[in-house]
């Protein structure tokens, strides 16, 4: 996969040449190229932004110094998906990563200020796929933090990037429910206890505990997944627990 990105701060892609993420790059799994939009300005004051039309606070990043990136760096060639990310996006998801991990070409277009002029959008869309995407329901400074994710969570899906163990655990979540927690050695530390039924050996109970953990945990912490989890996948226990902390399976929106 080759992935370019364009942004006011090319050092905030640091991290990129750390860990798993450098390995993949090394071993040609993944190309990947960082570029600084005021590379593609031509005044002395490299300006990359300009006061909102029609007024209100804050800067607008301007389109022309955007065309030419856009231009240049995907000149001559097969154009690859563009993702934007903003605070006005559609949600990411692991879905969504599967997805774009299928994909030979992405380019990830960082906005700074409160956002880019919209034709800098609606121009590339007439030779590419142009996404906006949202990591969550808050604001950051601008696309950078959110790309860094994006990427994360898109190249560890790519062939080779994660060993073979890591991979089979590739279930989105648990099922669709949030995974129990996870305790290691020692047993005893600060006073505080592993779970017997994790020492005890006993398989199916251990299965059964985990299950019970993720149940409880998912009606506790983001009970909106429990919505999209089929009646068929739920088992006696599994009922039992859930009407345990009030949750009525069956009265409850659940998928069919
Ligand atoms: C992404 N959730 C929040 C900030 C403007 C494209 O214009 C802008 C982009 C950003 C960066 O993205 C986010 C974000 N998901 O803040 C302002």
């Amino acid at each position: 996969m080759r992935i370019d990105v364009v942004s006011v701060f090319p050092e905030y892609f640091a991290p990129l040449d750390l860990s798993l993420i450098a390995r993949a790059r090394q071993r040609d799994l993944l190309s990947l190229h960082v570029h600084d939009l005021r590379k593609y300005t031509h005044d002395v004051h490299r300006t990359v932004d300009d006061a909102p039309c029609g007024g209100g606070a804050g800067m607008i990043m301007k389109p022309e110094p955007w065309g030419e990136a856009l231009d240049d760096i995907t000149a001559g060639q097969q154009k690859p998906h563009l993702l934007v990310p903003s605070p006005a996006g559609v949600p990411f998801t692991q879905e969504m990563a599967e997805s774009l991990a299928a994909e030979p070409w992405l380019m990830f277009a960082c906005g700074r200020y409160e956002g880019m002029d919209q034709r800098i959008l609606d121009e590339a869309a007439t030779t590419m796929r142009v996404t906006e995407v949202s990591l969550g329901d808050y604001v950051l400074f601008g696309g950078e933090v959110a790309v860094l994710a994006i990427i994360e969570a898109t190249t560890r899906l790519l062939p080779g990037v994660l060993g073979n163990a890591d991979s089979l655990r590739e279930e989105s979540h648990n099922n669709g429910l949030l995974e129990a927690p996870a305790y290691t050695k020692p047993a005893v530390w600060r006073d505080r206890e592993v779970p017997d039924v994790l020492l005890s050996g006993h398989h199916a109970r251990i299965r059964r505990w985990r299950r019970d953990q993720a149940l409880l945990r998912t009606a506790q912490r983001r009970p909106d997944l429990l919505a999209h989890i089929p009646e068929d996948d739920l088992d006696r226990s599994d009922r039992e627990v859930l009407r345990g902390v009030g949750v009525e399976p069956g009265a409850r929106g659940m998928a069919e």
